[in-house]
C-alpha cells in the first residue's frame, strides 16, 4: 500500500567522538590494547563475574565476525554511510557503573534473554535488562528509568525507549567504537519495518558494523554521552545475590511470566519471552476523530470513535462504537468501487487506492478484509507522528445506521506484537466510504478517524 512520508528530524549535528585518555579498568582493556584476543578475555572476565546460570560461552571475536547475519527479515549490520548524522561518544563523558543494584527501582526487574530471538516487556519500574547473549532481542522497558546492557554482536530493538530516562550500559564494548546515528531506509512493513529506517535511532559498533540497538520513533539527536556508561566485573557481580534483596528468579525457556514484584528472569539458548504479566499494564479507552488522522488529517468530519481493549494471555480483545461518521466503513457494502463523492486526501487514483487495498483480501490470522485497520506507529503523544499503511490486523466493522457502528476485533498477538501494544506503539485507522444517507458526503477512503493506542492510553502499573 502506499508509503507515507513522516516528519524525521533536520539539522542534526555531527560531532566527532574525541576519546579520552584510557584509565586502567577491566572495559576500557580492549581500547588500549587493540586485540580481539584481549577482548575475548575481557568477555570472560565479566562473564565469569555473573552467576553461574547466566554465563554464556564466548564464541567468537571480531576478526571472524559474521558481517551478512539476519533475523527473520532484518539486517543486523549496518554501513556507517548508510546512516544520517553519524556522531561518536566523547568517552570521557561516561561514568563507569560498579552496581547495578542502584538502578532496579523497589519493584523492578533483572532481565536477561540469553541467547536466541527473544521478546521482553519490562515492569513499570527501573529494570535492568541484558541484551548481550548474541542474539536479537525485541525490547519493550515499560516506565521507570531503565537500563539496557549492550554486548557485542547482540542487536536490540528497543520498542519504547525513552531518551530522557533511559539509558545503555556498554559490556565488552570499546566507547571509541560507538557511533550514534539515524537510519535513512525508507521501507515500510508494520513490525518488519527494517531495523535502518528512517524513523529509528541507532547505535552501531563501528569495529563490526553491527546495530547494537535500534530505537524505533527515536531522533538520534536526542541520544548522547547521557544516555550511557561502562560496566564493570564489579557492576555484573553485583548482580549475583539478589535473591536477598528479594526478587523472585524464574529460568527456563519459552515464555517466562514475572509477578508485580522483583523480578529475576533468565532465558535459555532458545527464544525466549520475557513477560511483566498481564496486571503489569491497563488500556485506557482509546478515542479518536478526524482530527487525530495522520498523516492525512480530515477537519471536516464530526465523526468520533472510542475503543475499549484488553490484552490477555497474548489475545488482544477491542470492542467499540463508532458515531457520526460521513459515510459506511470502507468495504462494509461490499463495494468494489469509491464512491465519487468520496475526499482521497493523498492524491490517489481511486481505483489504484482500492485495487492496493483488495490486494490484501485478509490477515495473517486470516480475518477477511475490511477498512478498519490495526496498524504499527505511534501518534498523539510526545514522540510526534508517524504512520505506516501496513496492515497488522483487520477489525470487524458492522454499521448499525449509515453514519455508526460497532467495531471489534480478537488477535492472537505474537510476542514481538504484544511488545508493540505495550509500547504503545499501535492505532487503529477507519477508512470509509459510501454516502448512505444521501446527505453528498460519501468519506475519507485514506482514513476518517483515526485511534491511537499510544503511551498516553497503555499504562504501567
Ligand atoms: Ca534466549
Ligand atoms: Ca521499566
Ligand atoms: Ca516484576
Amino acid at each position: 500500500m502506499e508509503a507515507f512520508d513522516n516528519k524525521t528530524q533536520q539539522n542534526q549535528s555531527t560531532a566527532a567522538g574525541t576519546a579520552a585518555p584510557l584509565s586502567s579498568d577491566a572495559d576500557l582493556a580492549i581500547a588500549s590494547k587493540g586485540s580481539s584476543a584481549q577482548a575475548t578475555e575481557l568477555e570472560k572476565a565479566l562473564n565469569e563475574a555473573l552467576p553461574s546460570e547466566e554465563s554464556q560461552a564466548v564464541i567468537s571475536t571480531p576478526d571472524d565476525h559474521n558481517h551478512s547475519p539476519v533475523v527473520g527479515k532484518f539486517q543486523l549490520h549496518v554501513e556507517l554511510d548508510q546512516v544520517a548524522s553519524a556522531k561518536g561518544l566523547d568517552a570521557s563523558k561516561l561514568s563507569r557503573d560498579t552496581s547495578f543494584r542502584d538502578n532496579l527501582g523497589s519493584k523492578g526487574d533483572y532481565l536477561n534473554p540469553k541467547e536466541g530471538n527473544n521478546v521482553v516487556i519490562g515492569s513499570g519500574d527501573s529494570d535492568v535488562i541484558r541484551g548481550a547473549g548474541r542474539g536479537f532481542n525485541t525490547i519493550t522497558t515499560g516506565t521507570g528509568k531503565d537500563t539496557i546492557i549492550l554486548g557485542q554482536e547482540t542487536t536490540n530493538r528497543i520498542l519504547d525507549f525513552d531518551p530522557n530516562n533511559d539509558r545503555f550500559v556498554l559490556s565488552g564494548l570499546n566507547p571509541k567504537n560507538i557511533v550514534i546515528g539515524q537510519g535513512k531506509n525508507p521501507g515500510k512493513g508494520g513490525l518488519d519495518q527494517p531495523l535502518d529506517s528512517v524513523n529509528n535511532a541507532l547505535i552501531i559498533d563501528k569495529k563490526t558494523e553491527h546495530i547494537l540497538a535500534t530505537l524505533p520513533f527515536v531522533k538520534a539527536s536526542d541520544i548522547s554521552e547521557k544516555n550511557f556508561a561502562r560496566g564493570s566485573v564489579e557492576a555484573n557481580k553485583s548482580l549475583q545475590n539478589l535473591k536477598d534483596d528479594g526478587f523472585k528468579t524464574q529460568r527456563g525457556s519459552g515464555k517466562i511470566t514475572g509477578t508485580q514484584g522483583h523480578d529475576r528472569l533468565i532465558g535459555g539458548g532458545g527464544d525466549d519471552f520475557l513477560y511483566v504479566g498481564d496486571d503489569g499494564f491497563k488500556i485506557d479507552t482509546a478515542k479518536g476523530s478526524g482530527a487525530t488522522e495522520f498523516p492525512f488529517r480530515v477537519d471536516t468530519t464530526s465523526g468520533t470513535t472510542e475503543l475499549k481493549s484488553e490484552l490477555k494471555d497474548g489475545v488482544l480483545r477491542v470492542t467499540g462504537d463508532y458515531k457520526d461518521f460521513d459515510a459506511f466503513p470502507l468495504f462494509s457494502q461490499g463495494e468494489k468501487e469509491i464512491d465519487p463523492k468520496a475526499k482521497i486526501l493523498n492524491g490517489s487514483d481511486p481505483k489504484a487506492l482500492i485495487d492496493n487495498f483488495l490486494k490484501v483480501p485478509k490477515d495473517v490470522e486470516g480475518n477477511a478484509i475490511s477498512g478498519t485497520h490495526l496498524h504499527f506507529s505511534p501518534s498523539g503523544d510526545s514522540r510526534g507522528s508517524f504512520a505506516d499503511a501496513t496492515v497488522v490486523r483487520y477489525f470487524t466493522n458492522t454499521p448499525t445506521d449509515p453514519k455508526s457502528g460497532k467495531i471489534s476485533g480478537e488477535f492472537e498477538l505474537n510476542p514481538a506484537e504484544q511488545a508493540a501494544l505495550l509500547a504503545g506503539n499501535f492505532y487503529t485507522n477507519i477508512h470509509s466510504n459510501v454516502d448512505g444517507d444521501g446527505d453528498g458526503k460519501a468519506g475519507y477512503p485514506t482514513g476518517e478517524n483515526r485511534i491511537n493506542f499510544n503511551r498516553d492510553v497503555v499504562k504501567f502499573t
